[in-house]
């Protein structure tokens, strides 16, 4: 977003406290990163077992956290959708017709944890921290003044307020009793405690494709790639894990006779060329409760091969490559980071639309491919609403080049890393507009395009608070007909080298982009290309029109660090 008055800081996010910017090239930058201890290794070790280690458990039982009388009940379920020209209706349940062709046939394992503990956490979204000049700094989100060190983390783990100079009443963290919030060392994230009062408490989480199978001696099995089949003879969906070139059942479910547990109708948005979706017409996705086949044991939700596992169904193999047509089987065997489900902001509104579950990454000699999952649907914005979806890319992962996407304007979700490059698509009133890239580093129109960039320490915003022109700041821009030109918000004109492809019902995307399209530096190399490492994460932010309010809802994912495209 560009369009309102921002109040823009840099903040130097500093990881391991390296002081890179003093140093010059023949310094030792690297000694002073062993040498220095992370602070945050200094709080864990304050939590160590019987065997002298590090322990998140031991961090748990001391602060009342520590699950008791725990119990997990793990199911399978499936998911496909269908056209709604193929659904009936059937003694008032919802039924698909045996001629029905399936699509995006998805899977998933919801684990149900209960337990008892004397506390309860509920995490605080409203904050991040990091480490900073030897600190560790609390990071608060405000709708007035974005994100502002609000206070530290002490040695002993302990949240201490420090502001000044700002209004504490619009930080809605500071509102929380200091004494009621925990820092977890291990999860590096802040949570409110408070007493559980002897009431069960429960923890769902939904892990999506590829899941972890463990074999008969407990040993994660490595490379076990995935396949979602359907039979017509008896109308199953079944799971299959490949091991040793052989087909083994994991799951399955009857599309005729399983428990419905979620149907929803597909969000089928208005598309031009650069954005396409899977399916005809109106659709509905419906999720199926499925059973583990006889092979799978269940130990505290973790699958496990049993002495009833046999490999016998010959397997053919698929190749990995991403096609492009939002069908997401081809992503079903690609590792990402999850991310989770319900972290809004206090002042933000509750939009799933916005709420990311999944980001992967994966890539050819030509292309960069990436995926995200939401809760609802991409690009659904309600008639005059407006919905964004970007890949922040740290290209030389180092967080003093680019500009730290930290909570601007009400919709960004901040993040760690020195965002220097992004490939992203807009949405107007459920209509696609465009994709685009982003650059953010040295100068700003010019350097964009004449397609020389320089990395350097740079802004989001064009102007700064004091409404003086900046020399450095963000710029879009989108390659067509041969040619690059500099685009804005509400512009129309996708960027040829970017395309995306959504699932029947819109809740996944994937995005194609050419690597070549993220330009070069002032020393003729690609910022992007095969052999370099980057840290990168997605972002999304949407206005809320859909939900009738005019708040907007972000999310940001965790971040891949060190992503090598190969
Ligand atoms: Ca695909
Ligand atoms: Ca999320
Ligand atoms: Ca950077």
């Amino acid at each position: 977003m560009q369009n309102k008055v921002l109040i823009k800081f840099v903040l130097f996010f500093i990881i391991f406290n390296s002081s890179a910017q003093e140093n010059d090239l023949n310094s030792p930058v690297q000694e002073s990163k062993i040498f220095q201890k992370s602070k945050i290794e200094v709080i864990q070790s304050k939590y160590l077992d019987k065997n002298g280690d590090k322990s998140h458990e031991v961090f748990l039982s001391k602060n009342g956290l520590y699950p008791n009388n725990k119990n997990i009940e793990s199911n399978p379920y499936f998911t496909v959708s269908v056209s709604m020209d193929d659904i009936m209706e059937k003694n008032g349940k919802i039924q698909i017709k045996k001629s029905a062709k399936l699509y995006n046939l998805d899977f998933y394992i919801k684990n149900k944890m209960t337990y008892n503990s004397f506390n309860q956490a509920i995490p605080i979204w409203d904050g991040r921290v990091y480490e900073e000049d030897n600190e560790i700094i609390v990071g608060g989100y405000s709708s007035e003044y974005n994100e502002r060190p609000i206070g530290i983390i002490d040695e002993n783990g302990k949240f201490i307020p420090a502001l000044s100079g700002l209004d504490a009443e619009e930080f809605p963290l500071l509102q929380i009793p200091s004494d009621n919030i925990v820092f977890d060392p291990f999860m590096k994230r802040l949570f409110q405690i408070s007493p559980s009062g002897n009431k069960e408490l429960t923890k769902t989480e939904n892990l999506y494709l590829p899941i972890d199978i463990y074999g008969k001696k407990g040993e994660l099995l490595n490379n076990i790639p995935f396949e979602i089949s359907y039979e017509n003879t008896n109308s199953s969906l079944i799971l299959y894990g490949i091991l040793n070139g052989k087909k083994m059942e994991i799951a399955r479910c009857d599309i005729q006779r399983s428990e419905i547990v979620h149907s929803r109708d597909a969000f089928r948005p208005e598309l031009i060329t650069g954005a396409s979706q899977q399916g005809n017409g109106e659709m509905i996705s419906l999720t199926f409760k499925g059973s583990y086949s006889k092979s799978i044991n269940l130990e505290e939700g973790n699958l496990f091969l049993n002495a009833n596992y046999k490999n016998d169904l010959t397997h053919s193999v698929k190749s990995n490559k991403i096609i492009m047509d939002g069908d997401f089987q081809d992503w079903r065997n690609i590792k990402g980071v999850s991310d989770v489900q319900g972290d809004y902001v206090s002042y933000l509104f509750e939009n799933p639309d916005t709420d990311l579950l999944e980001f992967k990454v994966t890539n050819d000699d030509k292309y960069i491919y990436f995926y995200t999952r939401v809760v609802g649907a991409h690009g659904r914005t309600g008639e005059k609403g407006r919905y964004y979806w970007y890949t922040y890319i740290d290209v030389d992962t180092d967080p003093l080049t680019g500009y730290p996407p930290t909570r601007d304007d009400n919709c960004y979700f901040g993040i760690p890393i020195g965002d220097d490059s992004e490939a992203q698509f807009e949405f107007i009133g459920n209509k696609f507009v465009k994709t685009f890239f982003g650059f953010t580093g040295i100068g700003a129109e010019k350097e964009v395009l004449s397609g020389e960039l320089e990395l350097g320490p740079s802004y989001y915003s064009r102007k700064d608070s004091d409404g003086k022109e900046r020399k450095s700041y963000k710029m879009e821009y989108v390659h067509r007909e041969n040619s690059r030109f500099t685009t804005e918000d509400y512009t129309a004109g996708t960027s040829e080298d970017i395309i995306i492809s959504l699932s029947p019902d819109g809740s996944e995307v994937e995005v194609r982009v050419e690597l070549v399209g993220f330009l070069k530096d002032i020393h003729g190399n690609s910022l992007m290309h095969v052999g370099k490492k980057i840290d990168i994460a997605a972002g999304v932010e949407g206005s809320s029109d859909h939900y009738n309010t005019s708040d907007w809802g972000a999310d940001s994912s965790s971040i891949i660090y060190g992503y090598l495209i190969k």
